[in-house]
């Protein structure tokens, strides 16, 4: 069957088996004969760098690269968590890295994809940050630093994120429809698929005077969830763990 996979925020941790065993199988099972396969972001709940070769990460890697070694193309665009994924970590596993947001032909469809944290533009404080983040020179920067020291940034910066994100009203973490709106326009496109905000769900409205649909893929927390696209169907599919998430 002719299959493109999409999926986002898997949120991948050593302490989560579950979680990383339901990719593995999912990559040699169900990703096995797509046509391709879209990691829109947030693969990893955290990166600090490419030379943080973790087993974790060794083992995630090798899996990814068996399945384009097969003749899958993998590609990755950066989510908010793992923005500082590199040229040595995708070529080791066999992504090819896009830009933060990407047109492609899906069975004849334009489509544009993206991780969604940049249409979240309520959220004030996070696009500042996202700001100096993906400025190149203050990733060189950060990259400079001792891997502990970055370690410990990281694991602070996490913290902070979850005690803010608490406070946060619901819909500030949401998308901005007038900016995905923009967006889709600006890229001429009525179709678009991202992650980021854990809500998946299939929105229809009308854009330009046409129909338009913008696809929201689901995290990995509680369950897998893929959207597998077909030169004429769309699903969006959960698949539940095989073992019990660690308390
Ligand atoms: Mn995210």
């Amino acid at each position: 069957m002719q299959k493109t996979l999409f999926i986002a925020d898997l949120h991948l941790i050593d302490d989560r088996d579950d979680i990383s065993q339901l990719f593995v199988q999912f990559l040699q099972h169900d990703a096995i004969d797509c046509d391709a396969l879209y990691i829109l972001g947030d693969l990893f709940e955290v990166w600090v760098g490419d030379d943080n070769k973790t087993p974790f990460n060794q083992h995630i890697a090798k899996h990814i690269k068996v399945l384009s070694d097969t003749g899958v193309p993998v590609y990755f665009i950066h989510g908010n968590r793992d923005f500082s994924i590199g040229k040595k970590f995708a070529k080791q596993s066999g992504m090819t890295l896009l830009p933060e947001s990407q047109v492609i032909d899906l069975y004849g469809t334009q489509t544009l994809i993206m991780h969604g944290d940049s249409l979240c533009t309520l959220d004030i404080p996070y696009q500042k940050f996202r700001k100096k983040s993906r400025n190149k020179w203050w990733l060189t920067m950060m990259l400079c630093l001792p891997l502990s020291y970055r370690k410990k940034i990281a694991r602070q910066a996490r913290e902070r994120s979850q005690l803010s994100n608490q406070g946060k009203a619901a819909d500030i973490m949401d998308v901005t429809q007038s900016e995905v709106e923009l967006q889709m326009s600006l890229h001429n496109v009525q179709l678009m698929i991202h992650g980021h905000t854990h809500r998946p769900n299939r929105h229809l409205f009308s854009l330009n005077g046409q129909q338009a649909e913008r696809i929201v893929l689901g995290d990995w927390y509680d369950q897998g969830s893929i959207l597998q696209v077909t030169p004429d169907s769309i699903s969006l599919l959960n698949q539940q763990f095989s073992t019990q998430p660690k308390d």
